[in-house]
């Protein structure tokens, strides 16, 4: 187990890694904000394994990006770089709950069978028009735009369902020239209108009573188990990073509120 990186809001810089472009995007669109660090234990920082078989053994590194503002209680990124075998960029915002706004989730992922990659802004509470509606009204049109120019990623679970707004933007490309084409010219400026959007309704918000709060605190813990209790990249990083790390990362750095 070695540490590279000193600190949470370091540059991530994987040799290699695909998605290093998007997490710069976002990285550059935080700073005209106020952004402090986010601490993050050593160990959780940059984690480095070998992996594979004694025939074809690689390296993964799992990095780890984070920050905090005034208005978001975490902005994450969870970065693997494993070559062929896995491309990962999953980002994060945790709003605070002082704010009523939905989460911004982006889950960019390259595997042996192709890219998966899903683009969201996600409710705390699904059911409440008022936390939901003034986001979709605006978030409606850029998914409307963005979704005919790729394929539909089929279906997602049933018992997922109360976590994705409408515009869930899910789509499988295959890996290679055409992907890599979508994923430019499609992929890329889709992130950063999901982005540039969640920014603007991050700058209009302002602090609502205490009641609403806790309300929007009781969403967001629901919001945070499932994901802590489904993460699909459970099995990935336990395979590389082991069942003792990935449990303690899942639970007290990816999904922490
Ligand atoms: N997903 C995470 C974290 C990851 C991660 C923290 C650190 O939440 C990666 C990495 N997602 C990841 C991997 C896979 C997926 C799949 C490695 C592939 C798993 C595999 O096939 O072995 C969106 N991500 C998925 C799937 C969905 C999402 C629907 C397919 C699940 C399946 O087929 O079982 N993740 C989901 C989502 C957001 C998100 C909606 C937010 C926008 O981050």
């Amino acid at each position: 187990m070695s540490s590279f990186r000193s600190s949470s809001t370091d540059p991530v810089c994987l040799a290699g890694w695909a998605w290093q472009p998007f997490l710069d995007d976002a990285v550059e669109a935080l700073k005209p904000l106020s952004v402090e660090p986010y601490p993050v234990p050593d160990r959780f920082l940059q984690r480095e394994d070998q992996s594979g078989s004694k025939a074809n053994p690689f390296t993964v590194t799992t990095a780890t990006w984070a920050c905090k503002t005034e208005k978001y209680r975490q902005v994450r990124a969870a970065c693997v770089n494993a070559g062929r075998a896995a491309s990962v960029l999953n980002f994060v915002i945790n709003p605070s709950s002082r704010f009523d706004l939905p989460f911004f989730g982006g889950d960019l992922v390259t595997l042996p069978s192709g890219h998966l990659l899903a683009l969201d802004l996600q409710p705390a509470d699904k059911d409440d028009p008022d936390h939901t509606q003034p986001v979709w009204d605006r978030l409606m049109p850029i998914f409307e735009r963005w979704r005919q120019e790729l394929p539909d990623g089929g279906p997602i679970p049933e018992e997922a369902q109360p976590f994705f707004s409408p515009a869930f933007l899910w789509t499988r490309l295959p890996l290679g020239e055409e992907g890599d084409q979508i994923i430019e010219s499609v992929v890329r400026p889709a992130f950063n209108d999901y982005l540039k959007l969640y920014f603007e309704l991050s700058a209009e918000a302002e602090a609502v009573p205490a009641e609403r709060q806790q309300h929007l605190l009781a969403g967001q813990q629901r919001y945070t188990a499932y994901r802590a209790e489904k993460d699909p990249a459970r099995g990935m990083l336990t395979r590389f990073h082991g069942s003792e790390w990935t449990e303690a990362y899942i639970h007290s750095v990816l999904f922490d509120l």
